[in-house]
């Protein structure tokens, strides 16, 4: 077995004898050239020289074809002289295998700790989580695997709301991020270091909070109309409920009818004070209704919808709300709205949970030349009245 340094001497003494080669070569071409332009000359010197001018131009021809053989054996050389810097890389790269090996356990080294954290409840479409990892030590990337993507790493965010809030002293903070997809499962908060420090299992701290603490779930009629854009959800303050409903109507005109334009619930604490009222988006025409009351200490505990899905000349999308409450689901209430359109199937919050959010989806304001619909869809929250 030759040596490294056998090899790269090797190396030298191969590329050395190409590029003489070459030198030679490239020699005899000039010389054949030279040989050209004397035979042009003698040419140019009389008719009885054009024999001898000949003579010499095949002389010169042969000296270029032999230049030309000289050049393609110095290629050849130095393609041994290549593949033997191939043989000597080779015979280097067999050298530094003990230095990857160093390198692949450097890797090993890095540390990632991960702590795993299942979010109380399904998270719902549009809600806003926050996401806290804190992580005690010197990290240099820390993330979130959720069960739907990829990790999430707060420079990937794309949510123009998304806030990265740093904790002092510590390198991950919480990442706002708004959920796409009603879903459940864990959460895993990850933090990498190369530094060969790592905290240990009991320094991770992860939390995933839900932005409508209390939610238990929210329901939707399975009959709505196609038009216009989710608002604002709103929530009844902790442990109060909607306990009636008013509604917002557009009269029939004669012109573009909208028929229902918005909902308005209020909100009654359990010891009975009416602490706010919760609207979500509420459309221009129209309106309000007589507020339909549950009988205290009732709350809006299912719904359905009338609506007007299409109409080849007027369309309005939601006409009228009818409710029952939570003792008495027998009793249903009218929203007193219009009454184009039909009833869709009642959605209903699970047992002890009542309706304590909403979120309406309305279209804006078309204008004159185009068909409007105002209300098109609600969505009811559901928090648990029984604890
Ligand atoms: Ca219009
Ligand atoms: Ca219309």
């Amino acid at each position: 077995m030759c040596s490294l340094r056998t090899v790269l001497l090797l190396i030298v003494a191969a590329a050395s004898t190409g590029a003489a080669a070459v030198d030679a070569g490239a020699a005899a071409v000039d010389a054949g050239a030279a040989a050209v332009d004397a035979g042009a000359a003698a040419v140019d010197v009389g008719a009885s020289a054009v024999h001898a001018g000949a003579t010499a131009v095949d002389a010169g021809a042969a000296a270029v074809d032999a230049g030309a053989a000289a050049i393609d054996a110095g290629a050849t050389a130095v393609d041994a002289g290549a593949a033997a810097v191939d043989a000597g890389a080779a015979a280097v790269d067999a050298g530094a295998a003990p230095a990857a090996a160093v390198a692949a356990a450097a890797e090993v080294t890095d540390i990632n700790i991960t702590g795993v954290v299942t979010a109380p409840r399904m998270l719902l479409e549009g809600e806003k989580l926050y996401l806290s990892c804190q992580v005690d030590g010197d990290f240099n990337i820390c993330g979130w695997d959720s069960p739907l993507e990829e990790i999430i790493y707060p420079e990937d965010l794309t949510d123009p709301d998304a806030d990265i809030i740093h904790f002092p002293g510590f390198n991950c903070g919480i990442i706002v991020k708004e959920v796409m997809v009603a879903h459940t499962g864990h959460w895993s908060c990850i933090a990498t270091t190369d530094q060969g420090f790592a905290a240990v299992g009991e320094d991770i701290i992860v939390r995933v909070r839900e932005s409508w603490p209390g939610v238990v779930t929210n329901i939707s009629s399975p009959l709505f109309g196609k038009w216009g854009e989710w608002g604002e959800v709103q929530l009844c303050p902790p442990n109060s409920f909607a306990d009636s409903l008013e509604l917002k109507s557009e009269a029939p005109i004669t012109g573009d009818n909208t028929a229902a334009n918005g909902l308005l619930l209020p909100c009654r604490q359990q010891g009975g004070d009416l602490p706010a009222t919760i609207t979500s988006t509420v459309a221009d025409f129209g309106t309000w209704r007589d507020p339909v009351s549950c009988p205290v200490p009732e709350y809006i505990h299912k719904f359905q919808l009338r609506v007007e899905t299409e109409d080849a000349f007027d369309d309005t999308a939601v006409n009228d709300i009818r409710f029952t409450c939570t003792n008495n689901p027998e009793v249903v209430m009218s929203g007193g709205g219009e009454s184009w359109g039909v009833w869709g199937d009642w959605a209903s919050c699970p047992n002890d949970t009542a309706v304590c959010g909403i979120q309406t989806k309305v279209e804006p304001y078309m204008g004159l030349a185009v068909d409007d619909t105002s209300l098109n869809d609600v969505r009811f929250f559901c928090c648990p009245t029984v604890w």
